[in-house]
């Protein structure tokens, strides 16, 4: 295997908050989907008041951004939107299905965090659909395909008794939500061993899907988040064929290393090309958004051939 796995962008960062025209502090997190042979970004950003919001921006080739002049997102002012959506709204993933993108993100509120669905076709208007969690949830991606008539997404309940696991469960409407289990848990004295959580929007490949999902590990210097790599079978998400043993990116660069919160590579997106390689975005130090690409047959390579056991 060669490394580095991920390829680092050399222009990276590529969004800051210095390119956003609206005072901000911070540009992470950010989910990216493709439209009309353009790359859209969601991202998040801290306000001068701690508490987020949502910005968009458009590329042509996935790594030079322009930002909008208005959020894409900010809380909502109406009904039970309004109320959990109070402190702020964060961490955006895009899935393109049926025709629209659903948009899931963090909601905020003196309630705790739950997870919010919203849905466009355009980026311009956009509908809230339903409060799909309850607290404390964070960390939602859907398939962008249903299985058998059923939505399915991968999220991350935690108790104390199964620390922040991978769980998967269904929607027959995007409302309702069920069935739900289990399927992949932090594994003790490991990279991801404190937590692990759903990243980018699941990519299908002819081996599987790729869930490229973020792992926590507990130092005396605070935690540091890194990103690996699982694969699910394609007829049945549920069912993961292999979790690459070792991690695909860890913070390395200075600006991953120092920011906002240090030692933090995030991913709420990543696009697949038509050249057999991803490319990943992830958040520095919750600060500054960054771009890297990977061969998929790398990813797959990692998860059958080196697999840790998914529970
Ligand atoms: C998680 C979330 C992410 C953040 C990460 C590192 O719990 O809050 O949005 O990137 O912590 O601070």
């Amino acid at each position: 295997m060669k490394y580095p796995i991920v390829k680092r962008y050399e222009k990276n960062p590529i969004l800051k908050k210095e390119d956003v025209p609206y005072p901000v502090a911070t540009v992470h997190n950010a989910g990216v989907a493709k439209r009309n042979g353009k790359r859209i970004m969601l991202f998040r950003s801290h306000k001068l008041n701690g508490r987020s919001i949502i910005g968009i921006a458009e590329s042509n080739d996935g790594y030079s951004f322009e930002v909008c002049n208005t959020p894409f997102l900010t809380p909502s002012k109406d009904g039970i939107f309004a109320e959990y959506e109070e402190f702020g709204v964060e961490d955006p993933r895009i899935s393109f299905i049926d025709n629209e993108y659903l948009i899931t993100y963090s909601a905020y509120s003196r309630h705790g965090v739950r997870v919010a669905l919203a849905r466009t076709r355009d980026f311009k208007n956009i509908e809230r659909v339903s409060l799909i969690t309850q607290a404390d949830s964070r960390n939602v991606v859907i398939f962008p395909q249903k299985f058998n008539g059923y939505y399915a997404r991968l999220d991350r309940p935690h108790t104390k008794i199964s620390p922040w696991s991978i769980h998967i469960s269904y929607s027959p409407d995007l409302i309702h939500w069920g069935n739900s289990k289990v399927i992949m848990k932090p594994v003790q004295y490991h990279w991801d061993e404190m937590k692990i959580g759903p990243g980018a929007t699941p990519i299908k490949t002819n081996r599987g899907w790729l869930n490229i999902y973020h792992g926590v590990f507990s130092t005396m210097d605070g935690s540091v988040y890194r990103l690996g790599v699982a694969l699910h079978d394609l007829e049945d998400p549920s069912k993961i064929i292999g979790v690459s043993d070792d991690w695909i990116l860890q913070p390395e660069d200075p600006w991953e290393i120092a920011g906002y919160v240090h030692n933090v590579v995030f991913t709420c997106g990543a696009i697949d090309e038509e050249d057999g390689t991803i490319k990943l975005y992830w958040g520095g130090a919750d600060t500054v958004m960054c771009v890297g690409t990977v061969e998929i047959d790398k990813l797959i390579d990692m998860c059958l051939n080196n697999s840790r056991n998914s529970m």
